[in-house]
């Protein structure tokens, strides 16, 4: 199967790292939704990273969805709890991730596709106060229950909060502060370190498979 998008993009990272960490090959284009954009609707008329090419052909979108059809693949092998708390658990921490994910996301797209002149700062401090709230809750969280960092026992939500702080860090520089959040810090300074991370780092680089 065949990833298209950048690393640069949160959503295609979050699936980078745990098609690698589910056990599964995969080949990656990065290639970008902007610069890129008609080789890009060339395989996705709708032109959105993460886009998945399944060995068959189908063309997937939507990294949640392309996660859940990796699972499938990779099964018993799997990046959620089955326990209904666990997975409760897990499914907050996913969801604030993914928020966060879309936050900084409007930010850097309000911040950099906008002409100066037709940026609506109501907006930005809209979508600011969201990434913060997201940020702010994933910290209490990991300050109450700690996330696992090794490869063995990484979830979902540890790739996706790793993910969106990197992102929300390399993008948007200060917005929202180290000092203000220790445990994501720390979290992410360990998940960052692992193999499978290091092997697709935010950036414009692709992802080989090593071996
Ligand atoms: N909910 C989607 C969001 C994906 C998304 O918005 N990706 C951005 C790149 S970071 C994109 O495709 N932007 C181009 C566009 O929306 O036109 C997911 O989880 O995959």
């Amino acid at each position: 199967m065949k990833l298209i998008g950048m690393l640069d993009s949160p959503y295609v990272r979050r699936v980078a790292i745990s098609l690698q960490l589910l056990g599964l090959r995969f080949e990656h284009q990065s290639l970008s939704v902007f610069r890129g954009f008609d080789e890009f609707r060339q395989t996705n008329p709708v032109v959105k990273a993460p886009t998945l090419v399944c060995d068959e052909g189908t063309v997937l979108m939507d990294s949640t969805l392309i996660l859940d059809y990796a699972q499938a693949l990779a099964r018993p092998r799997s990046l959620v709890p089955e326990y209904v708390p666990a997975l409760r658990h897990e499914l907050r921490l996913i969801g604030l991730a993914l928020a966060a994910c879309e936050k900084a996301v409007q930010n850097v797209y309000e911040r950099g596709l906008r002409p100066a002149e037709k940026q609506h700062q109501p907006w930005v401090d809209r979508v600011t106060g969201q990434l913060l709230a997201a940020f702010g809750a994933l910290e209490a969280e990991l300050a109450r229950q700690p996330l696992a960092a090794t490869s063995g026992a990484i979830t979902q939500a540890g790739v996706s909060t790793a993910v969106a702080w990197e992102f929300t860090q390399q993008t948007l520089p200060g917005v929202v502060p180290e000092v203000a959040h220790p445990a994501l810090v720390a979290f992410c300074a360990q998940a960052e370190a692992l193999p499978e991370f290091a092997a697709a780092p935010h950036g414009d680089s692709t992802y080989r498979h090593a071996g």
